[in-house]
């Protein structure tokens, strides 16, 4: 497919609130993208496979106890270690399914009080993605769906606070779907996107991530 030829792959970014059917969707994508026999590969932060992403995930499951700043650049530096397999793999041809990215790092923080350019400060330098598609659920109907409330930060009123932080994000690459219409409908959108996106990308370098 577009890809074909030989250009790189493209950085796609999926974002939204808890619960706001992101993991489905990114897996939904990546196997209509493998399907058509683009190199794709699904990835998500925090990566809680490494020693940096342990420590987060034992955070977000109330097993430990860290300071507001220390957990904000834990999640950025679990980025930073995965900066250089991104980018060879983005230049190698592959396109990245990204489940949260920077976006949530500084919303989430940002909502807690901690000033916003202070949280954007340590993402500056990873790569800008070439498409971020955030899933716009209402948090009151993200709360409805299963398996909410397990984690630190599942909470409404916390949710709404992270939504108004996203809002003030938005930028130029930044596409808004409905998360509330049918896992179809998103799902049909979403091929769209990232078709556009994957051939829009190879007359366009990979860039860091300026704000
Ligand atoms: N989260 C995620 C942050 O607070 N900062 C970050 O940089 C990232 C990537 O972690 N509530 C929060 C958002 C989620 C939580 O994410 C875990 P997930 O997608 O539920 O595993
Ligand atoms: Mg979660």
């Amino acid at each position: 497919m577009e890809n074909a030829g030989g250009g790189r792959g493209a950085l796609i970014v999926l974002e939204g609130l808890d619960r706001s059917g992101k993991s489905s969707q990114c897996a939904r994508l990546l196997s209509f993208l493998q399907g058509k026999g683009c190199a794709a590969e699904g990835w998500r932060f925090p990566d809680r496979e490494t020693s940096v992403g342990k420590m987060i995930s034992a955070y977000l499951a109330n097993e430990s106890q860290l300071d507001d700043r220390t957990i904000h650049l834990l999640f950025s530096a679990n980025r930073w270690e995965k900066r250089s397999l991104m980018e060879s793999k983005l230049l190698g041809g592959t396109t990245l399914v990204v489940d949260r990215y920077s976006y949530s790092g500084v919303a989430f923080s940002a909502a807690k009080g901690l000033d916003i350019e202070w949280c954007k400060a340590p993402e500056v330098g990873l790569l800008a993605p070439d498409l971020v598609i955030y899933l716009d659920v209402q948090p009151e109907k993200a709360a409805e769906r299963g398996g909410y409330g397990g984690e630190r930060y599942e909470r409404v009123e916390f949710q709404k606070s992270v939504a108004e932080h996203y809002h003030s994000l938005r930028g130029s690459t930044w596409k808004v779907v409905d998360g509330s219409l049918s896992m179809e409908t998103v799902e049909e959108q979403l091929r769209e996107l990232a078709m556009n996106c994957i051939s829009e990308c190879q007359e366009k370098q990979l860039t860091n991530l300026a704000w």
